[in-house]
């Protein structure tokens, strides 16, 4: 095998093949596909309402192996600025060309080459978890191991789409906590979020609940928000813009629930400074929104230092992503469920074999198998691939 002039290392925590250059992985190629899956019911934020998801899928080709990955960008710039198009040029024009310019000595250094293009993380991130698949196989290692994490299974939550009705809500709420989902959390809008929390918290005293505006609410809106308070919510997700961490600061000051940032921390820098200026005491790490592990490494150990709690967030993820979900919340700084539902949440059929299943005490049981530690399914993502594009090293 003259593909991998890897010289193992073997340390405990966070691997030192993710610091060093211990090993080289010569990637051929790089396929990116874009698969559509229905979703089983529609999901709504307070940006807008899908029906199905369009899976970008990103796969390294190295010596024989696969290494699979996810861009967790939407079709429309809602949630983000990147969409599925814009990642879809970024990668094939920029990112894929520096990752087939020269063998990637280790996830640092891939991270450093990506560096030099501005923005465009979900993109980046998509590479990044296709590249730690490989090198976990490359090493004979699951993804959990290679990055540190040494919980055997994660505590789950599960995000609730804005309802046409509270009642069709409440019968969802109640689906949920009968599977054993551990966090309740509602998606909430101007119009639906005090009366819609009053009936939840009125039937469910006792539950983990949070919710999470997506950006829909400004410093305006103080007085309105403060009447959250009575509800002893775990968290307010992201209620004020999405790139904001000062208004947050001073929004955090007057409520008693704590605030958790999800659009806004971007990277280690953005968690840094909204940590100094106290304007959240949570934080929600999406490996995409950060544009890779290194980042959602970095801020993981960044919280743990200062004892902030994190959890690992979701973009409705197909398997792939999810895998990758499950690896990192198996670190010791995700104390709080996250947003890694089952497959069968979202998806009447899932593209890894097992598919992601909840253990009825609310948990994920994090694979042990080597790299994802899921089956790809080839075949049914071959079926409903919309566009392909294969670029291979000159
Ligand atoms: O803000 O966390 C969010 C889905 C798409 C975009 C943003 C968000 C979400 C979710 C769903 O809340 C999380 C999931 O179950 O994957
Ligand atoms: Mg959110």
């Amino acid at each position: 095998m003259c593909y991998f002039l890897a010289r193992m290392l073997h340390a405990s925590k966070i691997s030192d093949q993710l610091k060093e250059a211990s090993t080289q992985i010569i990637v051929d190629g790089v396929e990116i596909r874009l698969v559509r899956l229905p979703l089983t019911e529609p999901f709504e934020t307070s940006f807008g309402k899908i029906d199905s998801r369009l899976i970008f899928l990103v796969c390294l080709n190295a010596g024989g192996l696969k290494g699979w990955g996810e861009v967790v960008a939407s079709e429309k710039p809602l949630y983000s600025y990147e969409t599925v198009g814009t990642a879809f040029h970024v990668i094939k024009d920029f990112l894929a060309p520096a990752v087939l310019d020269a063998p990637v000595t280790g996830l640092a250094e891939l991270t450093r080459r990506f560096s030099t293009f501005r923005g465009h993380n979900m993109a980046k991130a998509g590479l990044e978890l296709a590249f730690m698949d490989l090198l976990a196989q490359v090493n004979k290692q699951s993804l959990a191991t290679l990055i540190g994490g040494e919980r055997k299974r994660v505590a789950v939550g599960v995000s609730l789409g804005i309802q046409p009705t509270v009642s069709q809500l409440l019968k969802r709420v109640e689906r949920y906590l009968g599977l054993g989902y551990q966090r309740i959390k509602l998606k909430i809008k101007p119009g639906w979020d005090i009366n819609v929390v009053f009936e939840v918290r009125r039937l469910y005293p006792e539950i983990l609940l949070s919710v999470d505006a997506n950006s829909a609410y400004t410093l305006a809106d103080v007085d309105h928000l403060r009447k959250l308070d009575d509800f002893d919510l775990l968290m307010i997700e992201q209620p004020l813009q999405s790139d904001d961490i000062v208004d947050h600061a001073r929004l955090q000051k007057v409520l008693k629930t704590s605030l958790c940032l999800d659009e806004s921390i971007v990277g280690q820098r953005q968690a840094q400074a909204a940590l100094d200026l106290e304007s959240c005491k949570i934080i929600n790490i999406k490996i995409g929104r950060v544009g890779g592990y290194s980042e959602a490494l970095a801020i993981h150990d960044l919280c743990a230092a200062r004892s902030i709690p994190v959890w690992c967030g979701g973009m409705l993820e197909s398997g792939i992503g999810r895998a990758h979900n499950i690896a990192l919340a198996s670190l010791d700084g995700f104390t709080l469920p996250g947003d890694i539902s089952a497959s069968s949440r979202y998806f009447e059929r899932d593209l890894i074999s097992p598919e992601v299943t909840l253990v009825s005490d609310g948990t994920v049981i994090v694979p042990d198998g080597v790299g994802l530690g899921f089956e790809v399914d080839s075949s049914f993502i071959e079926r409903h691939t919309e566009t392909r594009v294969y670029l291979s090293r000159k």
